[in-house]
């Protein structure tokens, strides 16, 4: 059966890897619940789960400041709006293409469910790259990419936010745009500045909501994260407050990386280093190998394309915080942390490991943390930013970050308990896609064939 689907799949868009990936995962997770209900075998439940509900392409032109003209692919993909309306990121990155889009809304759909809140999938973007482009550059490829997808969303109907490449300036831009076609002020996208319809805690959301998760984890055996040394990969959103709500728990945060390389601080990445990283990173938008100049210490190592594993990986750690990309972590890489005796691997970035070290991870009865639960918190404090929004009020910081607290703690439990419902305790691969695949399917089931 699990065959059948993926060979649906796979021979449908045979060029979508990444989907096919996401695909497998989920559906190897969730055959027992199948075999326990058959009539979700009969509403052909799969089969509609795995074609969105509807994928937007669109080009996007614009001009660059010496007034040359650039053409990029627009995409919005809605996958699955059971429970809500479809929320999901937008991510800018040459990579971007329509089997990347897909395997991340498809991944959103599972995670939206798990988060207690009413949030449908989705996930879009496109295939610009901001890095190195003026602001001016930025604006004007945002206010193009929306004067197409304006028509396609809106607060009812699919709620963007950011993701890779899409930050606090880009969700301005886009934001103004959508402002000035429809004439209207509404919470259309999440990840707003905090003056015009953010919410507190947002921009740290994921990072923290991922230590958070690590935390509860580590709790099932009356574990804290204190002292412990962390790999933290990446160096953009996730990653810069995931290493700052480590330095809360008093554990040592010592690698970050980017595209280019990685750096290693044996010292420690404290909170100066941090804000140098912030204002390196978001300000200066600059590369991680200027931590190595600044802390001469640390020690840089440039991305060797001859490797066939990342030297990040490498280093001995208590906890291991993939926070950059998609398989991120090979079987190889796997392999290192586990025998350099990891403890807690615990995603923040969207499916960084790849099938065979997730495998590995399982049988190593590590604390493993898929993506889909572990980096919730992200997309949960959107859901808070639009209850805020729909109310015309907002909440103090405070009281977002203990609404997160419990989110996450609540989404850790769900995953333990659908685990142990389906004799596999401790797995929390299988406890995140069976409660996120309940909780859709049931709504789907309710609502009828559509
Ligand atoms: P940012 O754009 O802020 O940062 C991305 C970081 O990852 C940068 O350091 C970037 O380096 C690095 N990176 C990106 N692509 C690659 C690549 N192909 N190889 C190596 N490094 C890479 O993005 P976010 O921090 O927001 O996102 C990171 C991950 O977290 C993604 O998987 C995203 O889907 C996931 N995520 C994000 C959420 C959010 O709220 N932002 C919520 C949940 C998950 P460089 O600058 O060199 O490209
Ligand atoms: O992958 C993700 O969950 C995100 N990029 C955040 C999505 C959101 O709507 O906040």
């Amino acid at each position: 059966m699990k065959e059948d689907i993926l060979k649906v799949v796979k021979d449908k868009d045979p060029n979508e890897r990444e989907f096919h990936q996401a695909v497998g995962e989920v559906v190897e997770s969730i055959m027992p619940v199948l075999d326990r209900f058959p009539e979700y075998r009969k509403a052909k439940i799969l089969e509609r789960l795995v074609e969105p509900d509807r994928v937007i392409l669109f080009r996007v032109p614009w001009m660059d400041d010496r007034g040359e003209v650039h053409v990029n692919r627009g995409f919005r993909v809605e996958m699955n709006n059971a429970i809500g309306p479809y929320k999901g990121g937008l991510r800018f990155h040459p990579s971007v293409n329509l089997g990347i889009l897909k395997f991340l809304a498809f991944e959103q759909v599972f995670k939206n469910a798990l988060t207690t809140l009413p949030m449908g999938g989705g996930k879009g973007g496109s295939d610009f790259d901001p890095k190195g482009k003026s602001d001016t550059e930025v604006m004007r490829f945002c206010q193009s990419f929306m004067c197409e997808l304006f028509r396609h969303i809106g607060p009812n109907t699919d709620v963007p936010a950011g993701d890779i490449g899409v930050g606090a300036r880009e969700i301005g831009y886009l934001f103004g745009m959508y402002k000035k076609l429809t004439n209207e002020f509404t919470g259309v996208l999440t990840g707003k500045n905090l003056n015009w319809g953010g919410s507190l805690i947002r921009p740290e959301a994921t990072g923290y909501g991922s230590v958070y998760f690590a935390s509860e984890m580590l709790g099932t055996q009356n574990k804290t994260l204190e002292g412990k040394i962390c790999l933290v990969s990446g160096s953009g959103n996730v990653a810069q407050f995931t290493v700052e709500k480590l330095l809360d728990f008093n554990a040592l945060p010592v690698t970050l990386s980017d595209s280019s390389g990685y750096i290693f601080d044996e010292e420690g990445i404290d909170r100066e280093k941090l804000s140098f990283v912030k204002r390196l990173k978001n300000v200066k938008r600059g590369r991680i190998k200027e931590y190595a100049d600044a802390y001469p210490k640390a020690v840089y190592t440039p991305v060797d394309p001859a490797l066939d594993y990342n030297p990040l990986w490498n280093h001995k750690a208590h906890c291991a915080f993939p926070s950059a990309t998609q398989n991120e972590i090979n079987e190889k890489d796997a392999r290192n942390l586990v025998q350099n005796g990891v403890e807690v691997v615990c995603e923040g970035a969207n499916m960084p490991t790849v099938p065979e070290g997730v495998d590995l991870f399982l049988d190593s009865h590590i604390l493993y943390g898929p993506g889909k639960a572990a980096n919730a918190g992200g997309v949960s404090v959107s859901g808070l930013e639009m209850t805020q929004n729909s109310m015309r009020l907002s909440w103090a910081r405070e009281e977002v970050d203990q609404r997160l607290q419990m989110i996450m703690r609540s989404i850790h439990r769900t995953c333990l308990d659908a685990a142990v419902a389906y004799g596999a305790p401790g797995n929390y691969v299988r406890g995140a896609n069976i409660a996120g695949f309940v909780k859709v399917v049931e709504a789907m089931m309710d609502q009828g064939l559509v």
